[in-house]
């Protein structure tokens, strides 16, 4: 064992392991809030599997041996034998690599990375023509973004349940909202959001609020989390810290354009959509509009801004907007100096515990929950009393407030298994804590002999986001619950310094979880969902007519010249390219188009060229492109980078360039 591992675990020794990891300096702000949290008791509950648990976690804490827990539930075994195929997709994302990964569920395994917001060297991303006009470019035709952080994946919806069609994600760092075609898992639109930075909570809408024809996503809201100067920029607005303001924002999920922003008070974290379609809803950490962590951990109660869709668009339609800057977005004001009157008001903000993190739907459609982050506590939010609210059938929005229930240290987010129990991540105990919705609803009417929470089981270590399957639909069936853990620390070998990502699987079929297995994860996923394998149907081969660029046989390969510019068609069948040379000058521009004619399901080609930064790789019937200046003289062997047949080697060609 390393030095710094022994020291590690005698550090964790001699302060129990709980009271170690809070310690620990990155925690420093989140412990400061919890000041005034009493150390929860029913973490005697907890239990963790003994053959589970590393040595570092002291014995004292054990409270169940793994004989009356075990590693296999109604669930059945994780265990996929070779040859065999996963019973469910997972969907992570993939934090600032800035992409989306596919993983096999439940064995953990990664099937396939889907870039988005960055450049990846393997399919090319950010190389070829056509990945660069869906990421953007500057006008000298450069990626205007290389870096992303990708948080909160969501699909979209039909029916209540997954369609299978696209996959949605936030990119945090450059506020820019990534669809992927689920199809062919590739990502086929790229917006960035006007005026938002932190673009954080996203969620696509379940139906329309009005036409029910329209059972399906047309909307994605997403929330911003920091608060920038908005009306204009200049020096008054970017020193005084007043003006500053946040937007929600509703994008047209087909289009990929924004439909509206709303301007809030105080700002957006996660978001979450009703089932009815009619209620958008973001909870809100800085309702106090700091801009320091102690400004925003200030007031004892913070907020869960509730917006009502048809309303907005509605007010829309009659012209009730403005615009920021000189966008044509329309833009309603949701702020609580417009909205007094319960009757015209677009939103409404639920108060909720101070500094609250995610909000999450419950698959009946009925509740939204808060978790409490600073609080160690899940607020209950009734929508129904929220619409009530609306129509003026609720005197006071915090009586939508339904229950308050005690989870322990840190609650993030929630999680839903379809028998009315919730799930929540408790960062700073490193626990789940099962719990019952209804049961937590009895006892804050009043019921003091009820005791909602069911179960506490140990995660390995500090857990964030929660998903079980199906939990985001109304198909939510309670089997597998995935536990994205922030720290891996001693679960894996060591690898230095940066630890891989512990993802975990339970099984949740049961009264108690079971924790059945570790995913290590390269860093650093955030949120995921996982559904059943048949709700998604990923084709294996292009639609050659789907590329308008497309080079269909050999025959119609060849070279052509424009003054400087040189466009090569090409294709490429195992194990050739069609041209197998071509000549350029010096200082041509030059574009190689590549269809891959091949129609062979697996057989990929890739398309590298020494020198010139190049590597792509196209799939059966795919076509791509790049373009480049012919900038050194000389002979530049391309070659097929991907391997594909007996003559891999041998597939190969070369660009000539004259001086
Ligand atoms: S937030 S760990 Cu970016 Cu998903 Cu809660
Ligand atoms: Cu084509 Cu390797
Ligand atoms: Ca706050």
């Amino acid at each position: 064992m390393s030095l710094l591992g022994k020291k590690a675990l005698d550090v964790a020794a001699n302060l129990g392991r709980r009271r170690f990891l809070n310690s620990a300096a990155a925690l420093g702000a989140v412990t400061v809030g919890l000041a005034a949290c009493k150390e929860n008791t029913q973490g005697s509950a907890a239990s963790a599997p003994a053959a589970a648990a590393p040595k570092a976690a002291p014995k004292t804490e054990i409270t169940a041996a793994p004989e009356t827990r075990g590693f296999v539930g109604g669930a059945g075994s994780t265990e996929i034998h070779p040859g065999q195929l996963d019973t469910h997709y997972g969907v992570w994302s993939g934090g600032h690599t800035g992409d989306l990964r596919v993983l096999g569920i439940p064995s953990g395994r990664e099937l396939a990375r889907v870039p988005g917001c960055c450049p990846d060297a393997l399919v090319g991303w950010g190389i070829t023509n056509e990945s660069k006009a869906v990421m953007g470019t500057k006008p000298d035709g450069t990626l205007e973004f290389t870096t992303g952080d990708t948080h909160h994946v969501h699909c979209s919806y039909k029916d209540g349940i997954y369609d299978g069609k696209y996959c949605f994600v936030n990119d945090k760092l450059n506020a820019r909202l990534v669809r992927v075609r689920l199809d062919y898992m590739v990502t086929d639109k790229i917006l960035k959001l006007p005026h938002v930075q932190g673009f954080h909570g996203i969620f696509p809408d379940k139906r329309d609020p009005v036409d029910p024809s329209i059972n399906y996503t047309t909307r994605v809201f997403c929330g911003q989390e920091f608060r920038v100067p908005l009306e204009k920029i200049d020096n008054n607005t970017v020193n005084d810290d007043a003006n500053y303001g946040c937007v929600f924002t509703c994008v047209d999920s087909e289009k990929m354009e924004v439909k509206w922003q709303a301007r809030i008070d105080g700002n957006c974290d996660l978001v979450a959509t009703s089932y009815d379609g009619k209620l958008a809803a973001t909870n809100q950490y800085n309702t106090e509009g700091g801009v320091t962590y102690p400004d925003m951990m200030s007031a004892e109660v913070d907020a869960c801004l509730f917006f009502n869709v048809a309303r907005i668009e509605q007010a829309i339609k009659d012209g009730k907007f403005t615009h920021l800057g000189n966008n044509k977005i329309p833009v309603v004001d949701c702020r609580a100096e417009a909205n007094k009157d319960p009757k015209t008001a677009l939103a409404v903000p639920v108060p909720v515990p101070k500094n609250p993190h995610g909000v999450n739907a419950s698959p009946d459609g009925k509740y939204f929950v808060c978790s409490g982050k600073l609080s160690p506590t899940c607020t209950v939010i009734e929508l129904q009393k929220v619409l009530d609210w609306f129509d003026g059938k609720l005197d006071d929005i915090a009586k939508a407030v339904v229950a308050e229930v005690e989870v322990g240290l840190g609650p993030l987010h929630t999680t839903f298994d379809g028998r009315g129990n919730a799930y929540t991540t408790l960062f700073l105990d490193s626990q789940i804590c099962k719990w019952n919705v209804e049961q937590a609803i009895k006892k804050y009417a009043g019921d003091k002999n009820i005791n909602p929470v069911i179960d506490k089981i140990d995660v390995m270590y500090q857990p964030g986001h929660i998903s079980a399957t199906h939990a985001e639909t109304s198909a939510a069936d309670g089997v597998w619950m995935g536990v994205g853990n922030k720290f891996s620390k001693d679960r894996f070998l060591p690898v230095g310094p940066l630890h891989a990502e512990n993802d975990q699987l339970l099984d949740i079929t049961g009264e108690r979880m079971v924790l059945v297995h570790d995913t290590p994860v390269r860093g650093e996923p955030h949120d995921f969902v996982i559904f059943k394998r048949e709700w998604l149907n990923p084709k294996q081969i292009y639609n050659m007519e789907d590329f308008p660029l497309a080079v269909p046989s050999a025959e119609e390969a060849g070279v052509t010249r424009n003054g400087n510019k040189v466009t090569v068609r090409m294709v490429s069948f195992a194990p050739a390219f069609e041209p197998n040379v071509f000549k350029v000058k010096l200082g041509d521009e030059v574009t190689v188009i590549l269809t891959n004619i091949d129609r062979v399901e697996d057989l990929t080609h890739g398309f590298g060229l020494p020198d010139y930064n190049i590597q792509f790789i196209v799939n059966p019937q795919e076509t791509k492109s790049v373009t480049f200046k012919a900038d050194k003289p000389g002979v530049f062997w391309y070659y097929c980078t991907n391997f594909c047949h007996a003559l891999h080697l041998e597939m190969r060609g070369r660009m000539i360039v004259e001086s």
